[in-house]
């Protein structure tokens, strides 16, 4: 049995220090403090992250700093970016650095340089984006690409669709660019009554080449286009794969010259970094992908240099543990005042969920305390209009972080100040909250008094940059997938794993035989879902 985190003496300093502080009011702490904003706000790589609202004072930093140590941190991030195989249950490497590792010093796994591998695919990335952004590369008939469909599903799908449209700024004037997941034909339906088959251009992306529902649209669109081109020698003009499965996309009718590779130590949502990102290539060009690895980069050397107290992941990481083990926060929003970054809250709820939703430590036994907080969120100013009723005035504590661009990617008067007003306004209100005085002061009367008054004291991160750019987006995932890693390593757990997906892939496709037999009587899973399926079989 390995020790847990939550048995050790600096895990009851925070008990401790948590009854100390948690009858203190936010509005006390910056009362009692008038440098509060320059002691809790750090600068690094074009980001300023204000944690100042958070419900924590010099004692908290020191003691969650402390349990970092105890975690041994520092050993695992040198491990992380040696490329150990810190994902135990697979026995793999975590990569992702490695993939946007702009300084080329080497980096070995299994005694082999990974880097002359990651340059080779970027080099082909290159060749293959620029051929089909110059109209060098034809379609079937002839026709230069327009439409460029990415089929693909989870980290094959969620990065590069977050990506893709967070740059929307920089795509190529002439291309359009769609992402296919959902198995369900209303989704490829509806994008290919919208496609001409002789410019469109199909990456089918899947780490294994075996997830059903990828194969099955790429199946689909397959036919579509040797229907609508009357010949199935098109397929080479117009389908190209990403894969670490070269056999399998052989296996699948595909021509292997027209494949992108990567590798197992890739995990898929931390994937976008590598040819899974293709379609942001093809989009925005090699340069600006370039310039988003690069912001990777920046963040990757801050992660592994800077002291734990000016580190930006690190310290996020130790604010959320703060509060999902001591606070009791069993959810954390994500609200960008960036309309560029709607898809954000979902990428995010990916990487965050997936690697931290786990209840073992690495070495397989049971934990004593909650790890992932459910992450959820949407592009604020939306979200005024509808859910934040609740961070004012709800039962639940929700930390949030407020993610800010000084500069939006169009300039319309007027729009950029009512964003950047609403963000901090809301922060400010979250933290503040109004008191039974100042709401009478305010309404002048004491009618509905107790609905009218805000608790406040709900804690914000907002992290501001100037603009979102190719780099800066960059820097933001970078951030988040550290902050992951920090909490994993805190919370004794792998974070690079994901057996609670691999079940879904299992469990659906010994229904789908079940699904489809004649046979109605069968009994093969529990009552419930057996009377489902009759039902089904029986409207079908
Ligand atoms: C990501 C997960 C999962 C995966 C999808 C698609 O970390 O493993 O979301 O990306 O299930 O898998 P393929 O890329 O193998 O099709």
């Amino acid at each position: 049995m390995s020790t847990l985190i939550s048995h050790s003496a600096v895990w009851a300093a925070l008990k401790t220090h948590h009854t100390y502080l948690a009858p203190i009011h936010l509005r006390e702490l910056f009362a009692l403090d008038s440098q509060r904003f320059e002691r809790f706000s750090v600068k690094a790589c074009g980001l300023l992250l204000d944690y100042s609202k958070n419900r924590l004072t010099a004692d908290t930093l020191a003691l969650l700093q402390q349990l970092a140590v105890e975690a041994r941190l520092q050993d695992w991030i040198v491990r992380l970016f040696r490329g150990d195989k810190v994902n135990n249950t697979e026995q793999r490497a975590a990569l992702h650095v490695a993939l946007r590792n702009r300084s080329n010093r080497p980096i070995f796994v299994d005694g082999k340089d990974v880097m002359p591998d990651v340059n080779a695919v970027l080099a082909k990335m290159r060749q293959f984006s620029n051929s089909v952004r110059d109209g060098e590369w034809r379609g079937y008939t002839g026709k230069k690409i327009e439409s460029v469909v990415n089929i693909g599903i989870g980290g094959s799908d969620l990065g590069p669709a977050m990506v893709t449209r967070a740059l929307k700024a920089y795509h190529h004037p002439r291309l359009r660019s769609y992402f296919v997941s959902n198995v369900d034909s209303t989704h490829i339906g509806e994008i290919l009554d919208e496609l001409d088959p002789e410019t469109t251009l199909f990456i089918i992306a899947s780490k294994t080449f075996t997830t059903q529902e990828t194969l099955l649209n790429a199946r689909s669109a397959r036919q579509w286009l040797i229907d609508k081109l009357g010949d199935d020698k098109a397929v080479a003009k117009h389908f190209v794969a990403v894969s670490t499965a070269r056999e399998k996309v052989i296996e699948f009718g595909m021509d292997p010259t027209n494949m992108f590779e990567f590798w197992d130590w890739v995990g898929g949502r931390y994937s976008l970094w590598s040819a899974i990102g293709l379609p942001i290539v093809v989009m925005i060009g090699m340069d600006h992908f370039e310039e988003f690895l690069d912001g990777a980069h920046q963040l990757d050397q801050h992660f592994e240099t800077a002291p734990f107290d000016k580190n930006l992941p690190v310290l996020m990481g130790l604010i959320g543990l703060w509060y999902s083990n001591f606070f009791g926060a069993n959810t954390q929003a994500v609200f960008p005042y960036d309309y560029s970054l709607s898809l954000f809250p979902a990428h995010l709820q990916q990487l965050i969920m997936e690697s931290l939703g786990k209840r073992v430590t690495r070495d397989g036994d049971r934990l004593d305390y909650s790890t992932c907080p459910i992450i959820w969120g949407a592009p604020g100013n939306n979200g005024q209009h509808a859910f934040y009723q609740l961070l004012h005035q709800g039962t639940h504590c929700v930390p949030a972080d407020f993610l800010v661009a000084i500069e939006s990617q169009y300039q319309l008067a007027g729009h950029q100040d009512a964003v950047l007003s609403n963000a901090l306004a809301q922060t400010h209100a979250l933290m503040m909250g109004r008191t039974p005085e100042e709401t009478k002061q305010a309404l002048a009367s004491n009618e509905s008094l107790p609905h009218r008054v805000f608790p406040g004291n709900q804690p914000t991160n907002t992290l501001v940059y100037q603009k979102l750019t190719p780099q800066i987006l960059g820097t933001l995932i970078a951030l988040y997938e550290h902050k992951v890693f920090v909490q994993g390593i805190c919370w004794g757990i792998n974070p690079f794993d994901q057996w609670g997906v691999e079940l879904g892939k299992q469990v659906a496709s010994t229904l789908l035989p079940a699904l489809q037999s004649k046979d109605a009587e069968t009994v093969e899973h529990d009552l419930s879902t057996d009377g489902l399926l009759k039902y089904i079989k029986a409207h079908r």
